[in-house]
């Protein structure tokens, strides 16, 4: 079927998926586009609101580049094939769908058919095409003049968020920059317990004492409770250990990352007890990064547990009960 002599073609596909285990179907169009070529880079996955059509669920996007010596109609045709194996419908134009695959690009070939348009007219205006396109091929022509990394930054609005991890294997690691958290993370929590202890000048007061004891021993519970329910699965790294379960119970049906938020009781508590405002302060950028961290780590356990997106929307606070 690939005469040696023909010459390959890179082409960009854009995967989409906002219907069913959208995980799933990204996965198994990627899969079986390495069946029809050769696939040379796959872009992270994009969770993006929906441009267009009905009320529907965020999508999945992602492209992946692919050299192959089939020509642009029959790469289309392999796709639909791929499309309705994960039982595809077309009932709404831009409707929800479990897969979808557009061919954006063809390295140097152009179409204008009813069929096939290349590039795809819609490519530099939607972020979600352009955004994971621009990662793996930042040169690819995109039409109007313009490459794909010129027209993601004329693009505004449209929320599109990237996950971490390859999404392919299903491994959620962040490489360096898992231990640049958890370095950030020590030098944060050192700077501000120097801070609480130096600024500090308690004298003992019953109603202080009681506050802060409170806070602090709020945070303890927590804390402890979930390092028990963790155990082994415990990692200070923003991402899951490999075959680990997602724990939906304890301290857990309350928020979703209860250590991190018994530190920051911890040190609520402290600076109470030390009666520093400084240190009370210093609480905010605490808080600050726990929460960014926690964002980090949300994208890469969607990755691994299918069931994240549900606890997500179940368990609304992320760090401290009824608070954050
Ligand atoms: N696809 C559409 C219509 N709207 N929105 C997002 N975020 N992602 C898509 O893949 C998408 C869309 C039609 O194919
Ligand atoms: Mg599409
Ligand atoms: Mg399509």
């Amino acid at each position: 079927r690939h005469p040696a002599s023909s010459r390959t073609v890179r082409f960009a596909l854009g995967l989409g998926s906002n219907v069913g285990d959208r995980l799933q179907h990204m996965r198994h169009a990627a899969r079986e586009l390495g069946e029809i070529g050769q696939v040379v880079a796959v872009s992270r996955l994009y969770e993006t609101e929906p441009v267009g059509g009905p009320e529907q669920g965020r999508f999945l996007n992602a492209v992946v580049l692919l050299d192959s010596h089939l020509d642009p109609e029959e790469i289309l045709a392999e796709a639909h094939r791929i499309e309705a194996a994960r039982d595809r419908t077309r009932e709404v134009r831009w409707g929800p769908r479990t897969l979808d695959i557009d061919v954006l690009v063809a390295d140097g070939a152009t179409r204008d058919s009813a069929t096939l348009a290349l590039p795809h007219p819609r490519v530099s205006e939607r972020r979600f095409a352009v955004a994971p396109l621009a990662e793996v091929w930042p040169d690819a022509d995109v039409g109007g003049g313009l490459t794909a990394s010129a027209a993601l930054r004329r693009l505004s609005g449209q929320r599109v968020f990237r996950w971490s991890g390859d999404w392919v294997s299903g491994t959620p690691g962040l490489g360096i920059r898992a231990k640049a958290w958890v370095s950030a993370q020590l030098v944060l929590m050192v700077a501000w317990l120097w801070l609480a202890l130096v600024t500090g000048s308690p004298s003992p007061n019953g109603w202080v004492v009681l506050g802060g004891g409170a806070v602090a021993l709020a945070g303890g519970i927590q804390g402890l409770s979930a390092l028990r329910l963790l155990g082994s699965e415990l990692s200070a790294y923003p991402q899951a250990r490999e075959g680990t379960t997602l724990i939906a119970v304890g301290p857990y049906k309350l928020v979703r990352h209860p250590i991190y938020g018994a530190i920051i009781l911890g040190a609520a508590g402290i600076a109470i007890l030390q009666e520093s405002w400084i240190a009370a302060a210093g609480v905010l950028p605490l808080l600050a990064f726990f929460w960014a961290k926690s964002s980090v780590e949300e994208r890469s356990m969607l990755l691994v547990f299918p069931d994240y997106e549900a606890f997500r929307r179940q368990v609304r606070r992320r760090l401290i009960p009824w608070l954050v």
